[in-house]
């Protein structure tokens, strides 16, 4: 059933947000979602349409450059601007390295991407949401925005600034009926291990061995969850792992 409601996602072309995108269709919300790979934004856009007789405006874009997130999001019709939930979803990691070691341009990457690029999005969506005082701005930190694990020190101290700056937004915006939520999943099997080790098949495939890790579809539960709750509740951060992930650096195997 339709909710008139829409939901804007960032990342949606695989893992996370691909699975929120499908499951926000399935439950009736307008979709607006985004990524760098047009073939695969075509193909979603395809599955929800058919699928769950969803309406679907697909944003091609890359979250590290202001004037293309700027230019994408000014270009929805005014109908569209009507964004109840925002998914910050977009992000990665590069690579495994000790600080003395680290490769700088992985470290612009994912400063770019998880931090810079999640707070152009918000810039630009957030006016709207405040001109209609409602909206839910839900952010994807991650488990390594709690503990920091070994050679995990940038992509880490991004995910920390993703937990601080959501803190900062649910207290800026609680004047205008804005939730923010944050919710920080543990190992999940999506590509996110492909795209931090460079394509290396085998090496991201070990990170999940021996373990049930968490599925994209169990975190786009989570995320549903969170956004489905009434007006005055707000699940403000959340911490979701598999079961077998003790904290972010214990897994056991
Ligand atoms: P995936 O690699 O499966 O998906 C990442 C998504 O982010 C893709 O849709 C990709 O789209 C998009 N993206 C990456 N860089 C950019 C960019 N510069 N501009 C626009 N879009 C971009 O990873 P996950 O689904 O696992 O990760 C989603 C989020 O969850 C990330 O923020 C990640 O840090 C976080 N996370 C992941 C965990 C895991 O274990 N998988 C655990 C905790 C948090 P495209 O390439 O088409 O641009
Ligand atoms: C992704 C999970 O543990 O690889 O944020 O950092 S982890």
């Amino acid at each position: 059933m339709k909710t008139g409601k829409t939901a804007l996602i960032t990342g949606a072309t695989a893992g996370f947000g691909e699975a929120c995108a499908e499951r926000f269709a399935r439950e009736g919300y307008r979709l607006i979602v985004t990524g760098r790979r047009k073939e695969r934004l075509a193909a979603l856009q395809q599955k929800l349409e058919e699928g769950f007789g969803a309406e679907v405006m697909p944003l091609e874009f890359d979250v590290r450059s202001r004037e293309a997130v700027t230019a994408a999001l000014e270009s929805l019709p005014d109908n569209w601007r009507q964004i109840d939930v925002l998914v910050n979803n977009a992000g990665l990691a590069l690579d495994l390295s000790t600080i003395d070691e680290g490769n700088v341009d992985d470290w612009e990457t994912m400063i770019d991407t998880n931090v810079k690029g999640l707070l152009y999005v918000s810039r630009t969506v957030i006016p709207w949401m405040k001109a209609r005082k409602s909206g839910h701005i839900i952010n994807i930190g991650s488990t390594a925005a709690k503990i920091v694990y070994a050679k995990g020190n940038v992509y880490c101290a991004t995910k920390a600034a993703v937990d601080a700056l959501s803190q900062g937004m649910r207290i800026d915006l609680l004047p205008y009926g804005i939730k923010v939520t944050a919710v920080h999943p543990g190992a999940a099997e999506t590509e996110f291990s492909l795209v931090r080790f460079k394509g290396d098949e085998s090496r991201a495939k070990d990170v999940y061995t021996g373990f049930q890790p968490l599925k994209a579809e169990d975190v786009a539960d989570v995320v549903w969850y969170c956004a489905s709750l009434p007006a005055h509740v707000c699940i403000n951060d959340l911490v979701v792992t598999a079961t077998a992930q003790a904290n972010a650096y214990y897994t056991f195997k």
